[in-house]
């Protein structure tokens, strides 16, 4: 199977770790949803990332649903979402605030970058910076309360959005999101940044290898 999109994305990086530690083969096509959406758009031509080309040639999207996909061709017995019901709703509630600021990161990051200067719309712009600092207090109360696990055994779907939410923030918005403020989820993101599969990805331009 192909995963296609840039791992600046952290929709497309949480996709690229998490096929690795659930021991799946991948290629992944580092093409951008911007520069190159023409090249994108003959792959999927809805043009989101992550898009997933599976072996048969369906193309999936939508990172979470992709997962799901992944899970069920996962061996038995790996998994990243945690069997028992306690667990399970608590890294659904985890994962529900990565992902709640990854999308509003990326709402703000638009904003900036595909907006011009002259129509940017300072309200909505507040309102989600206001959602997304919402998120990422959230998420450090939880990991006070109770740690995340961070090993390449027992990190969980919560800890590998988490950790990529994380870094995409602090590369991308981080005069918004002041690690000052935030001590626990910037020291689970750099435990987690040591783990092979997120080297193997790094958020940016390049392409995952084997
Ligand atoms: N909910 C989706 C969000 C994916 C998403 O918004 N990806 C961005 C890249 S970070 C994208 O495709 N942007 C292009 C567009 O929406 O036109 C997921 O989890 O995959």
């Amino acid at each position: 199977m192909q995963l296609i999109g840039m791992l600046d994305s952290p929709y497309v990086r949480r996709v690229a770790v998490s096929l690795q530690l659930l021991g799946l083969a991948f290629e992944h096509r580092s093409i951008s949803v911007f520069s190159t959406f023409e090249q994108f758009h003959q792959i999927n031509p809805v043009v989101k990332a992550p898009s997933l080309v599976c072996d048969d040639g369906e193309v999936l999207m939508d990172s979470t649903l992709i997962l799901e996909y992944a899970e069920g061709l996962a061996a038995t017995g790996k998994s990243l979402i945690p069997t028992g019901a306690t667990e399970r709703q608590h890294a659904l509630r985890l994962t529900g605030l990565a992902l709640a600021a990854c999308e509003k990161s990326v709402q703000i990051v638009y904003e900036r970058n595909l907006r011009p200067a002259e129509k940017l719309h300072q309200p909505w712009v507040s309102r989600v910076t206001g959602q997304l600092l919402a998120a990422c207090d959230a998420l450090e109360s939880e990991l006070l309360r109770q740690p995340l696990a961070v090993t390449r055994e027992s990190i969980n779907q919560a800890g590998v959005t988490t950790a990529v939410a994380w870094y995409f923030m602090q590369a991308m918005l981080p005069e918004v999101v002041s690690a000052a403020n935030y001590p626990a989820l910037h020291d689970f993101s750099a435990h987690a940044e040591q783990l092979p599969e997120f080297q193997a990805a790094p958020h940016g331009a390049s392409t995952y290898r084997r």
